[in-house]
């Protein structure tokens, strides 16, 4: 089992950004040897503080299917198609930052900008968007690969800039709060692509649980083996296309995510016991 696992409004609580609820369950998880894979929207920087807080060591996803970065030795080798920093092999489906500021501009020109940008926000902008502490949101301006946007226009301008990012080779996804401008990837072709990564170097077979609460999760949870839509208090889950094993959660956020891992692990589990063990 490999468990690819949103962290606003998933293991993280939409407004307090704690993790407690599901601390017990990571803890056990970790026990069985079952990955849990960050994969979100946030940052490199923002990701390597949470990682530690959940006490993951695992691989990770950064700014929505952007960029895999996985610990060097994790694997026997490096995958083929990764660079290496000092810590990580790293794969990178996504744009570069600067390409899509480069976009913004030239399309701002034209068409106007009915948005507030990281890139040119101040920190307490940021601050005031997000909830983050001040040193959260320094880090979570670290982008490398993609750009959020509080939108102030109406839908129909949304829909409208969608459709010109995407033409000039761009994508947008919807998170909880920012309209995020990234490559030509998401959260379920990097979370593939990584699958296929362990399945290459275990010779085995490996099923996907994915969990997470917004529209930018759909990618995610469209591939994997079951799907768990995590209750947000902020906002209606996501419309999810048919899928053969979804659950919702009763419960929002962390506490939503650890009954629901929980209930797929139990012994009366209704899911079959190929798909337990
Ligand atoms: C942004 O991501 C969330 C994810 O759903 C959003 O769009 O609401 C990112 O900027 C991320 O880096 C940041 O930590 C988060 C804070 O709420 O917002
Ligand atoms: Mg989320
Ligand atoms: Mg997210």
């Amino acid at each position: 089992w490999l468990i690819a696992s949103d962290l606003d409004g998933t293991l993280l609580d939409h407004f307090s950004y704690s993790h407690q609820p599901a601390d017990a369950t990571l803890a056990a998880l970790e026990v069985n040897a079952i990955p849990v894979i960050l994969n979100s929207s946030k940052t490199r920087d923002e990701m390597l503080v949470l990682r530690q807080a959940l006490n993951n060591q695992h691989p990770f996803i950064v700014e929505n299917g952007s960029a895999i970065f996985i610990p060097r030795g994790y694997f026997p080798n490096k995958p083929e198609l990764a660079r290496e920093d000092a810590e990580f092999w790293i794969l990178e489906p996504g744009a570069r930052r600067q390409d899509i500021l480069a976009f913004l501009a030239k399309d701002a020109e034209k068409n106007g900008a009915p948005y507030l940008n990281f890139d040119s926000a101040s920190t307490e902008e940021i601050v005031a968007a997000t909830g983050l502490a001040t040193h959260e949101a320094e880090r979570a301006n670290q982008r490398d690969y993609s750009e959020p946007l509080l939108w102030q226009g109406d839908e129909q301008q949304k829909l409208a800039f969608a459709a010109r990012a995407n033409a000039a080779g761009f994508s947008t996804l919807q998170g909880g709060r920012f309209l995020h401008v990234l490559g030509q990837t998401d959260k379920g072709r990097a979370t593939n692509l990584l699958k296929k990564t362990y399945q290459n170097y275990t010779r085995r077979e490996c099923r996907l649980i994915a969990s997470g609460d917004g529209p930018n999760d759909l990618d995610m949870l469209n591939v994997a083996d079951i799907a768990i839509i995590v209750r947000s208090p902020a906002h209606p889950p996501p419309d999810l296309p048919y899928h053969p094993s979804l659950l919702v959660t009763r419960e929002t956020g962390p506490q939503g995510w650890a009954d629901a891992i929980g209930d797929i692990f139990a012994a009366d589990s209704p899911y079959p016991a190929q798909m337990r063990n």
